[in-house]
């Protein structure tokens, strides 16, 4: 079996019901996965279900992409949080101040057995960030780690944005085109 496979038995389950119009519930996905330019955005990432032979996740670690500025993660009960920062290639201005390192991974690791998200079950971990001023797509690697094995969701199309294909993709999250007549609000 490979990576996917599960995730290809959802579909075909989905598919069978009648289903297959609705969102994916597999994989690992953001919960709203548009924002426009510039805002002060809420990721939460959704895992849909466990890793390979139903096994409970345990801990996730979201590779936050260059261009997400100043991350926070939201608190978990149950989780402890750890935040990897690193010098920014491109520094940038916020408030006045130029910004030259910034956190670029995420962690949130289930403090008790009790706290592992089962495979039937479903749960949301959110990272609060301000999005870039140009439109595109941004793409998070999550590492899904589970009781037994894990699941990398770093896959990234060579172009464009379809993960048509991709065994497993990257979580993509489209910069869209700033309203104009929106302002700096946070
Ligand atoms: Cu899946």
């Amino acid at each position: 079996m490979n990576m996917n496979s599960r995730c290809i038995t959802q579909a075909l389950l989905l598919a069978a019901t009648g289903l297959a119009g609705l969102p994916a519930q597999a994989h690992v996905t953001l919960d709203i996965a548009v924002g426009p330019a510039g805002s002060t955005f809420k990721a939460a990432f959704r895992v849909g279900h466990g890793c390979e032979a139903g096994s409970a996740t345990h801990t996730l670690v979201v590779r936050v992409p260059v261009g997400f500025a100043g991350a926070k993660p939201m608190p978990k009960a149950g989780w402890a949080i750890e935040i990897v920062r690193a010098p920014l290639a491109v520094p940038y201005e916020s408030h006045g101040r130029s910004i030259t390192e910034d956190v670029v991974e995420v962690t949130w690791r289930a403090t008790s057995r009790e706290a592992w998200v089962q495979d039937a079950w479903y749960d949301e971990f959110v990272l609060r960030g301000q999005l870039p001023e140009a439109a595109g797509p941004l793409w998070f690697k999550v590492r899904q780690v589970c009781d037994k094995g894990q699941s990398d969701w770093a896959d990234i199309p060579a172009s464009g944005t379809s993960t048509k294909g991709l065994k497993a993709p990257a979580v993509l999250l489209e910069v869209q085109p700033a309203d104009p007549h929106a302002g700096h609000m946070h």
